[in-house]
């Protein structure tokens, strides 16, 4: 039986085309923990653990990533036959609390090395994809109102995105709302333009902000109010028509099913990262399904590795009202992989070949690994 030979992690740091602004951070570089997991054969898994921002976002950094994988998860897998994924994530589960992004880019890693090994796609060992090409939006955050609508106009001009999602939190109330009107009013009605709060807004601020954004047309607020209040956005959500996407409040499916306890109506973003990997997102789409909760297929704006793991995810869902936001690598001014992801169309291809479908381009990894 096949088995986990060797685990190696190394951090990658790629400069993004711009400054990409989102409340509580300014991105000019996007550090991404590579692993890579060998088998007695040789053969290779590749994963990714990214997050935004080292500690901004989120409890993980690429630091702790990279050394809780090779301090805590790795001797757990080292010597191990990887059959069952399943059976290697309950135990990583049992003996490792959160660092879901760690676990993430393991799970990766080892359906990339079961999907070579059986010569599908991931998407297949997840059930199989029902699209081939989904939908991809372009996140407008470079904290400028004039170069934002430009960027738009040249990403639907190109048909590369005609969906738009705007960062907002950082600045006033009065700011925002003035921002995001005059780049939905130049784009103008066809064009789908949402905002992502990142929890900035308590739900007075979020109340007045909301009507406003509603006002001027705005089809999806993101995460207006603190991540834990599942009160508040099951409230919003109740009090307006355009709906609320909840992202930061859901990780895994208990997190869903107490949202949906609250009687929630709006959407909720799936990230692989959050959740812990593919299989633990797929899980929060079931419960949000069976509650009548849509989802949407969301990032952690990472490269090609982890964009194209979760392509593979969301292909197996059979719906998503408001698609993805799959634009990780495209942010990014270059790529360690030899064939990058296909956007066109106003979205991206979902990878055809074994495993992952990608294949590392070595001088390009060794360039951009961290000294
Ligand atoms: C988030 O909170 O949605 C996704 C796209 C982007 O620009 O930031 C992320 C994180
Ligand atoms: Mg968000």
């Amino acid at each position: 039986m096949k088995k986990i030979a060797n685990i190696t992690t190394t951090i990658i740091d790629i400069p993004t085309i711009r400054p990409h602004k989102l409340s509580m951070t300014s991105m000019a570089m996007q550090s991404m923990v590579i692993v890579r997991i060998l088998d007695t054969d040789g053969a290779e898994g590749l994963g990714e653990g990214t997050t935004i921002g080292g500690l901004a976002y989120g409890p993980e950094s690429p630091e702790s990533i990279k050394k809780n994988i090779d301090t805590y998860i790795t001797p757990l897998l080292l010597n191990k036959p990887y059959h069952s994924i399943k059976s290697l994530t309950q135990m990583l589960n049992k003996s490792i609390r959160g660092n879901f992004i760690a676990k993430s880019a393991i799970e990766t890693a080892l359906f990339d090395l079961k999907g070579k090994q059986l010569g599908v796609p991931i998407s297949e060992l997840l059930g199989g994809a029902c699209h081939n090409h989904i939908e991809c939006l372009w996140v407008l955050a470079s904290g400028d109102t004039d170069k934002d609508i430009n960027e738009a106009l040249s990403m639907i001009e190109t048909k590369r995105h005609r969906n738009f999602k705007m960062k907002i939190g950082a600045n006033t109330l009065e700011q925002d709302i003035s921002h995001v009107t005059k780049v939905k009013a130049a784009l103008g009605p066809s064009v789908s333009i949402r905002v992502d709060v990142n929890q900035a807004w308590n739900e007075s601020i979020a109340t007045k902000g909301i009507a406003a954004l509603e006002k001027a047309g705005i089809e999806l607020i993101e995460q207006p109010t603190a991540a834990k209040d599942f009160a508040a956005l099951a409230r919003l959500s109740k009090k307006f028509n355009v709906p609320i996407l909840a992202d930061e409040s859901i990780a895994d499916k208990e997190d869903a099913f107490l949202l949906a306890k609250q009687n929630f109506s709006g959407s909720v973003a799936l990230k692989i990262a959050k959740s812990g990997g593919l299989i633990s997102a797929l899980e929060v789409a079931t419960v949000c399904s069976s509650a009548g909760i849509d989802v949407y297929g969301g990032t952690l704006l990472e490269g090609s590795i982890g964009t194209a793991a979760a392509l593979h995810a969301w292909s197996t869902i059979p719906q998503m009202q408001f698609g993805t936001e799959m634009f990780g690598p495209l942010l990014l001014q270059d790529d360690i992989v030899k064939t990058p992801l296909k956007y066109h169309n106003f979205g991206v291809e979902i990878p055809n070949l074994a495993g992952l479908g990608l294949e590392i381009d070595e001088a390009k990894f060794k360039q951009y690994t961290r000294k």
